[in-house]
């Protein structure tokens, strides 16, 4: 019944990508002509926050280096600000196609324009921009961060579908303004909407980081007498929070139900052990299918305007038989 599900499914109607291929694909096409010419890449990672980004670079540095392209990577510790300069300086450097995961959704639409100007193409990885103009990029390549917050939602509905006490819940936040947690949000409420017994008693942003889920816990747990379950938007801020909860005298798993979401190694680990209740995999393992992507985009061809990276879940069943052979 329990599937793993690792490989990328591409969606979307290639047909719509007809009007964005049109000047990026002609401008560089003189860049591939040769056809063995090296592509150069400027890639602005979001920051070292999370095990998460930590394993999402090492997929974007080994892929390149597989593909024989040449990549510029910059660490914009997630600053908007930062990442602003990196790709203004990728443009500088007239490198032949930009990919950038966005720490926040809003903001990007000069700086899109700017390397649409210089007819450099530009690929969104891992996180959604806001932008209407969508020919600001060519494909965005990532999960579906609503639907994993529905996937929470929906194991909280099954796990407490006896009950009629309220459900007391307190939620940790990814990055203020980014992608993964305006939609976990949003996927996890829309569902737990559906039962007035579940309530969200606190929601506070945790960075995404394992220390900041620690200190926010911490202040959950002495504002809050009675919390059931929390919900964190990723594994660190869990893990964090499993110090938390021990420090203050109680037992994570039990006594507090947690869901967290990505499913890295210390999260599977964590789940095997009983201290987080159920994860939702996130995968950060896009480089090959971002080389693919960049190359066919370098060369003028089209591409999806959209590709999904296809997930599952795990319990803390599941968690035990995967987690030896779990790369990441
Ligand atoms: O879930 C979190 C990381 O954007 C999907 O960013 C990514 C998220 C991931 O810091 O751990």
């Amino acid at each position: 019944m329990f599937k793993r599900i690792s490989a990328l499914v591409v969606v979307g109607l290639a047909a719509m990508s007809v009007a964005a291929c049109g000047g990026g694909g002609s401008t560089t096409a003189g860049t591939s002509g040769g056809g063995d010419s090296t592509i150069t890449m400027g890639f602005s990672q979001v920051g070292a926050e999370s095990g998460w980004r930590t394993a999402n670079t090492k997929s974007v540095q080994d892929a390149a280096k597989k593909a024989g392209i040449e990549l510029k990577f910059s660490d914009a510790q997630q600053k908007q600000e930062n990442q602003i300069k990196a790709i203004r300086s990728y443009i500088q450097q007239k490198v032949d196609i930009i990919a950038f995961s966005p720490v926040v959704e809003s903001g990007w639409d000069t700086v899109l324009k700017e390397a649409q100007n210089a007819k450099i193409p530009v690929i969104l990885t891992d996180r959604a921009v806001d932008s209407k103009d969508t020919s600001l990029y060519k494909t965005f390549l990532g999960s579906d961060f609503v639907e994993e917050g529905k996937k929470a939602g929906q194991w909280l509905v099954e796990e407490y579908k006896d009950s009629t006490d309220p459900v007391n819940i307190v939620e940790l936040q990814g990055t203020t303004g980014s992608a993964p947690a305006n939609d976990r949000k949003a996927g996890f409420a829309e569902v737990i909407a559906a039962e007035s017994k579940f309530k969200i008693v606190a929601s506070q942003t945790g960075d995404f980081t394992r220390a900041k889920g620690k200190e926010v816990m911490e202040a959950f747990l002495k504002a809050q007498p009675d919390i059931d379950v929390l919900y964190a938007h990723n594994d660190d801020m869990g893990l964090g929070a499993i110090e938390a909860i021990e420090g203050a005298g109680k037992v994570p798993g039990k006594d507090i139900k947690i869901i967290t979401v990505d499913a890295v190694k210390d999260g599977m680990q964590a789940l095997a052990d009983g201290k987080i209740n159920y994860i939702v995999e996130c995968s950060p393992l896009l480089g090959p299918q971002l080389m693919d992507l960049a190359k066919k985009v370098v060369k003028g061809e089209q591409v999806p305007p959209r590709v999904v990276t296809e997930e599952t879940t795990f319990t803390q069943e599941q968690a035990k038989q995967v987690l030896s052979t779990r790369q990441y």
